[in-house]
């Protein structure tokens, strides 16, 4: 399979990449649906909505400092680093990432779109002003705007839209690509759960890399299985070899 995927990427004019939790597990991030996505007993999708947000800012604030603690404190790993070297492999590639934890920017990769956000970064809940927020922890929680109101991480929450610029430019790449790496996701968050099929409907192959069966498994053309960190640089290595 992995010699099929190679092949394919050898081919390919146009590569998308789709990152989820998954590539940053080998960090030492937690996933968001896994075992270790709990924090003091609550459950990660019931703390990434507004509502939770309103009813509570400072538990969604304390779990947001709890990541940040973490992710502060990680260090990119191989499938981090390949994907990075994918970018320099083509000459049009792109890269949506799920994930908010920043670590894609890290590699210092240019294409990509942090689609859900980032929580490093904050916006203002009243003038919608957004500033970095690096300190770990916190100095107040919740955090406050030059402006006097309470400042929310500046991410997407279920039931949140995915600002337009970041959707629209996901739909023009994906009209683009000819291939797609689907990296640790899960696949069962819209919209982005809807892009492999999207690929699939203009034409391109879907490529999957996970360590287990996901909803995406039965559309992908390649399931690769096993970990991102080890996979990733096998197709880095395979694409620089056989590539004439
Ligand atoms: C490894 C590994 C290793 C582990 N190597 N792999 C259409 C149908 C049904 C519902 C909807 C729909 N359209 C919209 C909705 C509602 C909702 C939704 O999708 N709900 C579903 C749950 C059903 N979507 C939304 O609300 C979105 N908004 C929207 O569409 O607005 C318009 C609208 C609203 C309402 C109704 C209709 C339209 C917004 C979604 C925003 C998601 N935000 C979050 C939180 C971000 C902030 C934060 O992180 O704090 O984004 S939720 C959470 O899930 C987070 C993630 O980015 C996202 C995806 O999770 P991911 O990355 O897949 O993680 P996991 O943990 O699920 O999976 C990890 C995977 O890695 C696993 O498969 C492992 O096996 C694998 N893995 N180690 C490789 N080493």
């Amino acid at each position: 399979m992995i010699d099929k995927a190679i092949e394919r990427l050898i081919d390919t004019k146009y590569l998308l990449v789709i990152t989820g939790a998954g590539i940053s597990a080998e960090s030492g991030i937690p996933t968001f649906r896994g075992n270790d996505g709990l924090w003091q007993n609550y459950r990660a999708e019931d703390l990434a909505t507004p509502w939770a947000f309103e009813r509570n800012p400072e538990v969604v604030w304390r779990w947001y400092d709890w990541r940040r603690g973490i992710i502060g404190r990680a260090e990119l790993n191989p499938g981090h680093l390949a994907i990075k070297q994918l970018e320099g492999l083509y000459d049009d590639f792109f890269l949506i990432t799920q994930n908010v934890d920043g670590l894609h920017g890290r590699t210092g990769i240019k294409n990509m779109v942090e689609i859900h956000g980032n929580l490093w970064r904050a916006r203002c809940t009243k003038d919608g002003r957004t500033s970095m927020l690096m300190d770990v922890p916190l100095k107040s929680i919740p955090p406050a705007c030059e402006c006097g109101n309470i400042l929310r991480p500046d991410v997407v929450w279920f039931g949140e839209s995915i600002p337009s610029e970041w959707l629209q430019k996901s739909y023009d790449v994906i009209d683009m690509c000819d291939t797609l790496i689907v990296a640790g996701t899960s696949g069962v968050v819209y919209p982005v759960a809807s892009f492999p099929q999207s690929v699939k409907e203009r034409g391109g192959c879907v490529i999957e890399i996970n360590i287990e069966p996901t909803s995406i498994s039965s559309i992908a053309d390649i399931s690769l299985f096993g970990k991102s960190g080890d996979l990733l640089p096998m197709l880095v290595k395979g694409i620089r070899e056989r590539r004439v």
